[in-house]
């Protein structure tokens, strides 16, 4: 009966999550070289407001003197129920953790947003997935009351099963299993 009571308590606290922004687990070692090229939404959790909605393709560079940059690409609807192609870019200014960037982004046209986002890489094996987080407002009590992150995947066709299970995992870590819209890649022109 102990025993039992006493693996039901272990099992609680390894499931008890704060959901603390400044606790959640990042990428350890992150290389940004490695995080380079192009990269497909394949599913998004949306931030309050006006987002990319769909079509989503980042392009992840680096220069020689390390300095990260981007560009993104996605369907938007504007004002108006104005449907357009954002055409986005972004710099990247590095923090004390290797993982964790701030990111200035714009749009090549004036009347895309532009803003200044928190760009977390969560989890990546470089090669296949990667796991992005962004909280834009942090709540009272320290969990993310408005934020957004990206499933991103190598291959246009999406994750490949085995790394479905890691990403299903990452989401809980991060608090955000089940709040995820898959990204649909319509436009045959991204997929060249
Ligand atoms: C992601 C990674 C690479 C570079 C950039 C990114 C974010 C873009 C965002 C665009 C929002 C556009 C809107 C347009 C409507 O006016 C994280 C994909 C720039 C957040 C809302």
């Amino acid at each position: 009966m102990l025993f039992i009571f006493a693996s039901l308590c272990l099992l609680a606290t390894c499931w008890a999550q704060d959901c603390q922004v400044a606790n959640i687990p990042v990428m350890q070692n992150f290389d940004k070289f490695r995080y380079a090229g192009t990269w497909y939404a394949v599913a998004k959790k949306d931030p309050v407001g006006l987002f990319l909605l769909d079509n989503i393709v980042a392009n992840m560079m680096v220069d020689q003197d390390g300095l990260m940059t981007a560009t993104a690409v996605g369907r938007v609807i504007i004002l108006n129920n104005w449907e357009m192609c954002a055409n986005m870019l972004a710099t990247f200014e590095e923090t004390p953790d290797p993982a964790k960037f701030k990111m200035k982004y714009w749009g090549a046209s004036a009347v895309l947003q532009s803003g200044y986002d928190d760009h977390w890489v969560i989890d990546t094996d470089y090669d296949n997935y990667a796991v992005h987080y962004s909280c834009r407002q942090v709540d009272y009590d320290g969990t993310c009351l408005d934020g957004y992150s990206f499933i991103f995947s190598r291959h246009p066709t999406g994750l490949r099963p085995e790394d479905q299970r890691i990403v299903t995992q990452r989401k809980q870590e991060i608090c955000l299993l089940g709040k995820y819209r898959r990204v649909a890649h319509t436009s045959t022109l991204q997929l060249l």
